[in-house]
């Protein structure tokens, strides 16, 4: 069944990978399987045809015949399900990469958002360097113990797994914008390794493409 995926038709990451169709986009490469891409203006994001997909506006969504997705943490599991590649065939060793997809889209991504939403939307607003050290001290309770469970294993259980996929992902928007993750080598070893998969690049290549192509 085909399959057709939202993004920006101009991204504000300017196609450096932060914009979370890039996990859609990696989790298919990562099983092979072929995707088409839609791409919408902001404005379209909130016309009712869209809407209609994605009850809040956003990218990315997920067509597959008559299934319609959204939320990219339900998208990859859906992925990770269908196909081969993203979880372990074992129950118990599933369960527990579920966990990851979990943990890195319910207790580590959130402060990484918060502090992101602060630089990028209440930058001039009065209480915002105010309110940064409680931001970033949230993130790097996380980071510490995510760096002490992840030690110097390649993955975060076992094989790389969607959990890694969506941590990694996670992170990236640290990589970006502060230097939170300088004080944890293994975890920034960790997104280096990833970045390094040919699935990664794949998905790197095809979103930087559509940003390439929307500055002429
Ligand atoms: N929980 C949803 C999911 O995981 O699918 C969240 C989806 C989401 O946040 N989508 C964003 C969106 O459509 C784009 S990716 N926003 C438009 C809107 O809400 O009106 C988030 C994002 C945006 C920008 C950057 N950046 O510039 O670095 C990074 C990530």
């Amino acid at each position: 069944m085909a399959i057709t995926i939202t993004a920006f038709e101009s991204s504000p990451d300017r196609g450096r990978g932060l914009a979370r169709d890039m996990r859609v986009r990696w989790a298919l490469e990562e099983v092979g399987q072929p995707y088409a891409v839609r791409l919408l203006s902001f404005a379209a994001l909130k016309q009712p045809a869209h809407k209609a997909l994605q009850p809040f506006g956003q990218i990315p969504t997920y067509e597959e015949g008559d299934l319609v997705l959204f939320e990219t943490g339900a998208i990859v599991f859906h992925i990770a399900e269908r196909y081969a590649g993203l979880l372990p065939a074992d129950a118990n060793a599933r369960s527990r990469a579920i966990i990851w997809m979990f943990a890195a889209l319910n207790t580590v991504e959130p402060p990484i958002t918060e502090r992101s939403n602060a630089v990028l939307t209440e930058r001039d607003k009065p209480w915002t360097a105010e309110r940064m050290p409680m931001l970033e001290d949230r993130i790097r309770a996380r980071l510490a113990d995510l760096s002490i469970r992840l030690g110097d294993a390649a993955w975060l259980d076992g094989d790389f797994s969607a959990g890694d996929l969506l941590m990694v992902h996670a992170l990236q928007r640290l990589n970006a914008s502060s230097p939170l993750l300088d004080e944890h080598p293994n975890l920034e070893a960790y997104i280096t390794r990833a970045e390094a998969r040919p699935a990664y690049k794949r998905a790197f290549a095809a979103q930087l493409a559509v940003w390439e192509a929307s500055t002429g």
